[in-house]
């Protein structure tokens, strides 16, 4: 049998014989060596490794550091003799983890070499729990999922008009008064400073970076429920609970806009590690273009005086960003014009994130019980093949990720959000690491992995069109 790697590594070589039986002593020696500089992917062999018997260990178990890999790279080797690995840094060894033990999960696994090393350097997952709300566990849960299938992004889209999702330094109003709702009346809540903290280490832990999104300057109506001062006319707003969308902006120019937005991203900017934050910008549909560019200027200058780079969606393309700012591309339905031109910032990126192929909110079948269907369908084929280039208005050059968002509306339980991940996140995976486009054996492999979800208690989507044995 194959290994049933997902992603599937750049090269698998297949040697014909049995692989031999891993002991716990093996997994113990591997665990010892990774430790202390890839402790990620030592607590995640402990765990596999603590299930296993202790059969005769292997006469060589080795897993070594090689800086002439591609950054985060691997090689991974298991013959009759030994168990070798070898990884670029941490991701990598995390990388060779997840794909030793996803071929020792296949039975009858043959011998293998294999090395891989990802196409895109962002490979993200996009949660949004300001339409619903999701605390801690769940969102460790799909870092577990994401971490898995090797990708190296966790976006919280942590603000939008049904609520407010995160703790502020010196703004206590926002989360006391706009965290309370949700997009279906239920009761909403936020995340604390320590909840945010505890997301983030886990986060890095499994290889993630944690890129959190406050959108604006539309989206914005839990922020003006909490502060009304700043909205375009100064009066009060109600809680909403509806799906609709581009009906809400704050205040472009007032001071009083601006000092807010200060507090706001120098309080998350602070909190944050990774380099990026990200501002939306998606969906102002009834602003004046040139009030919205200068308004998306001046917030690329307040990330950077607060030491981010910019993450926006696409709809911001055109005003000249800080340099390394990234375009989020979304959809063919707005302003994709100027994504042609791209010229007018130094270092610009793109992150093709495109409806349908990366939407896990929409619909898989017609009338699914979840999701939504503005976009089509999303299929589980449709996850998996298909070429970002292809799908994304940019110059190929400048795209540097891809992205898998999950929004909402429709999803209230972490049952829910597990049927929409599983199993198309392991096929948008694929694409984001280069894996060559076998729909059938990533199918094979598919069905091979969903033991270990239901093992785990995930809700999966028994796609019809899958034998799922
Ligand atoms: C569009 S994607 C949105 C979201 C919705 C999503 C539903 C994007 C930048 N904006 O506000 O939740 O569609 O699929």
């Amino acid at each position: 049998m194959p290994a049933h790697i997902i992603p599937k590594p750049q090269q698998l070589e297949l040697l014909g014989q049995p692989a031999p039986q891993v002991s716990a002593k093996d997994f113990e020696s591997l665990a010892a060596q990774l430790a202390d500089w890839a402790p990620g992917a030592a607590l995640r062999i402990t765990e596999f490794g603590s299930k296993a018997d202790s059969a005769s260990p292997l006469p060589h178990v080795s897993a070594t550091p090689n800086k002439d890999l591609p950054a985060e790279g691997y090689a991974l080797a298991l013959t009759d003799e030994s168990l070798t690995l070898e990884a670029a840094d941490a991701s990598g060894a995390l990388y060779a983890v997840n794909a030793l033990i996803q071929a020792l999960s296949t039975e009858g696994v043959e011998q293998f070499r294999a090395t891989g090393h990802p196409e895109y350097a962002t490979r993200g997952f996009m949660l949004d729990i300001a339409r619903h709300f999701f605390g801690v566990s769940t969102i460790k849960r799909t870092i577990d999922i994401a971490s898995t299938y090797n990708l190296n992004r966790l976006h919280l889209h942590l603000s939008d008009d049904q609520g407010w999702r995160i703790e502020i330094d010196g703004l206590p109003e926002l989360t006391k008064l706009a965290s309370t709702s949700d997009t279906t009346n239920g009761d909403g809540g936020c995340l604390n400073f320590d909840d945010y903290e505890e997301i983030q280490q886990y986060a890095e832990l499994y290889g993630m970076t944690l890129v959190p999104e406050i959108d604006l300057p539309g989206h914005t109506n839990a922020l003006l429920v909490a502060i009304p001062e700043i909205s375009p006319d100064g009066k009060p707003r109600e809680h909403y609970a509806g799906t609709d969308v581009g009906f809400s902006w704050v205040h472009l120019t007032s001071d009083a806009t601006w000092e807010v937005l200060d507090t706001i991203v120098g309080s998350l900017s602070r909190r944050t590690r990774g380099e990026y934050i990200h501002l939306g910008g998606d969906e102002v549909l009834k602003v004046d273009r040139a009030e919205y560019e200068a308004f998306m200027t001046r917030l690329g200058q307040l990330a950077a005086k607060h030491g981010k780079k910019l993450t926006l969606w696409h709809e911001a393309a055109g005003p000249q960003y800080p340099e390394g700012t990234q375009l989020q591309y979304w959809t063919k339905q707005f302003n994709v014009d100027n994504l042609q031109h791209l010229d007018s910032t130094p270092g610009l990126q793109v992150i093709a994130s495109p409806a349908p192929n990366a939407y896990l909110d929409l619909m898989p079948v017609a009338d699914f019980p979840l999701g939504q269907d503005w976009a089509g369908l999303f299929t589980l084929r449709d996850s998996f093949d298909w070429i970002p280039a292809e799908q994304t208005p940019a110059p190929a050059e400048l795209i540097t990720g891809v992205e898998t968002c999950l929004w909402t509306e429709t999803i209230r339980t972490e049952d829910e959000i597990m049927t929409m991940l599983l199993p198309r996140l392991p096929g948008v995976a694929s694409v984001a690491w280069g894996s060559d486009r076998d729909y059938d054996t990533f199918v094979s492999s598919i069905v091979t992995h969903s033991k270990d979800w239901a093992d785990r208690g995930y809700n999966f989507y028994r796609d019809p069109e899958v034998n799922w044995g």
